[in-house]
């Protein structure tokens, strides 16, 4: 047992590291580099470099500390079979998920733009959750292998906070799941968003979760 208490708003809170996963949302080529599905929606990607070195630092103090790892990527199959065509049919019809970009079919499994960036690529052992959704729970086997692995807490990180992080809290809170998001290790392609969407987690007492910082997550294993 390695019970700590975290700072965080609304409060601080109690967590056992041996019964908690660090869950990396979505830090793929398509939502964080020009040519990708980010930047074929409108989006400046470049804000969403913010979280990289803060998600770093998370994934080298997780690794030291034996914390499980779980990365996660949004795609489609190449068939488009799992992308209902609300999704699929939203946007610019040049830069729709499937279309061809300077980082192969845009938003589908196997392309490069797919990849998550080389700066936190997964390591050796840690799972790669695939998800047709926005959440990472959503017809995935990610309940499956925290309940094998007796976890009950969640540090959620990476991107977008409002959009894929949001998702997965609100489904990992429904699941009973206890939800920390380091503010720093997430970003939005809105800043509004990003300030608001960490607001919705912490507001009514913290009603999705508790907002913390990647420094007080390290200073509880220091
Ligand atoms: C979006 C995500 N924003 N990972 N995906 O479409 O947040």
């Amino acid at each position: 047992m390695r019970k700590v208490e975290i700072p965080a708003d609304p409060d601080a809170v109690t967590i056992d590291w041996d019964r908690t996963a660090v869950i990396v949302i979505d830090m793929q080529r398509d939502f964080l580099e020009p040519g990708g599905f980010g930047e074929a929606l409108g989006n400046d990607v470049s804000k969403l470099a913010r979280a990289v070195a803060p998600i770093q630092r998370l994934l080298r103090i997780a690794r030291a500390n034996a914390i499980p790892i779980i990365h996660t990527r949004e795609g489609h199959r190449p068939d488009l079979a799992d992308a209902p065509a609300l999704k699929v049919e939203r946007g610019d019809p040049r830069f729709r998920i499937g279309a061809a970009g300077p980082m192969g079919r845009i938003l589908v499994r196997g392309e490069p733009g797919h990849d998550i960036v080389p700066e936190l690529a997964p390591a050796r052992g840690e799972p790669i959750i695939d998800k047709p959704g926005k959440g990472a729970f959503y017809e995935t086997d990610l309940e499956l292998i925290l309940r094998n692995r007796a976890i009950e807490t969640l540090v959620v990180c990476g991107v977008t906070t409002e959009v894929c992080v949001h998702t997965t809290v609100r489904e990992a809170n429904d699941r009973g799941f206890r939800c920390l998001v380091p503010g720093d290790a997430c970003a939005s392609y809105f800043d509004e968003f990003h300030v608001v969407g960490l607001r919705m987690i912490a507001a009514q007492g913290g009603i999705f979760g508790f907002v913390t910082t990647t420094a007080a997550l390290a200073a509880s294993l220091a």
